[in-house]
């Protein structure tokens, strides 16, 4: 097994390649919501390349690991994921947001393999993700729930109803990050609907929880290698991120969450992602 460094260091070439293949998407579609793809992006590449057992020949084995994307319309980083772990063939992300395509601006589980939630409306992903490792620890102990969710859907009533009851059943199977970039749709969290200290809230609902800088990959890494926190609960993990992370123009700006560019953007965008694909390192 290649050490801890090594790990990081390809996985973080890894993500710098879906990085560009989520630009890839924006340009084939002219927009999409780019900037919420890019935070999330380190912790979804280290989940198909490193945590989760999922089979690209055998998408619905049984005893695989589960991915829900509540916050789908992060759903560039999933497909980008997805391609790059051979679900499909590269050039389906040229089909982005177009009329029949299997990747439609939210995730879909019955035209994309690889897919198992329809999600998009916010506040969802949670309660599927609770039901998906109530069943899995009865039917196939030993397989995972991961569920990325958004700050900005934590104020939904039905997350703190799945909170509750992932700690009740103590699903020590289902890890959760919220990808805590700090922004939603219109501003910022803390002042369109103020959630923090967001570990504490999971804590208070009786989840094991963790801090960690969500684009530093070492940090991914070392919080799945020691899943789950404590036996008998359930794992949040508040990943700090950088909206847009990964193109100097965009971090942290509230005007990347959905990407309309102009083509000297999408060209400086594909220009920055292509340099770090080349360096080989983090975007
Ligand atoms: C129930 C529901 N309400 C509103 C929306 C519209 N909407 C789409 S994205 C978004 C902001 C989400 O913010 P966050 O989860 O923090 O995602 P990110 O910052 O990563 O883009 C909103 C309000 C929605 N998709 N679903
Ligand atoms: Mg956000």
């Amino acid at each position: 097994m290649a050490d801890t460094k090594e790990t990081v260091k390809e996985l973080e070439r890894i993500a710098s390649r879906c990085r560009r293949s989520v630009i890839r998407m924006v340009r084939s579609s002219g927009a999409g919501h780019m900037g919420g793809a890019m935070s999330c992006m380190d912790i979804v590449a280290a989940l198909y390349f490193h945590a989760m057992n999922v089979d690209p020949a055998y998408p619905n084995k049984p005893d695989r690991d589960r991915f829900v994307l509540s916050a789908g319309h992060k759903c560039m980083a999933q497909y980008a994921a997805l391609a790059e772990r051979g679900f499909f063939d590269f050039s389906e992300l040229d089909t982005y947001g177009k009329l029949n395509t299997k990747l439609p601006g939210h995730p879909d589980m019955h035209k994309l393999p690889g897919v198992e939630a329809n999600t998009g409306a916010l506040g969802h992903g949670l309660s599927i993700s609770v039901g998906m490792s109530l069943g899995l620890k009865r039917s196939h102990p030993g397989a995972r729930v991961f569920a990325v969710m958004g700050d900005g859907e934590l104020p939904e009533g039905s997350n703190w109803e799945a909170a509750s009851a992932a700690s009740h059943y103590g699903l020590d199977n289902l890890t959760v990050f919220v990808d805590d970039n700090g922004l939603q749709i219109s501003g910022r969290t803390v002042d369109i609907m103020n959630m923090e200290p967001v570990g504490a809230r999971f804590a208070a609902f009786g989840w094991a929880t963790k801090d960690i800088d969500g684009n530093d990959m070492s940090e991914v890494v070392e919080a799945l290698e020691k899943l789950p926190i404590e036996r008998g609960r359930p794992t949040a993990v508040i990943a700090h991120t950088v909206k847009g992370k990964g193109l100097s123009f965009a971090e942290g700006k509230v005007s990347c969450h959905y990407w309309k560019p102009k083509e000297d953007e999408l060209l400086q965008a594909e220009r920055e992602l292509d340099e770090a694909v080349k360096r080989g390192g983090a975007a």
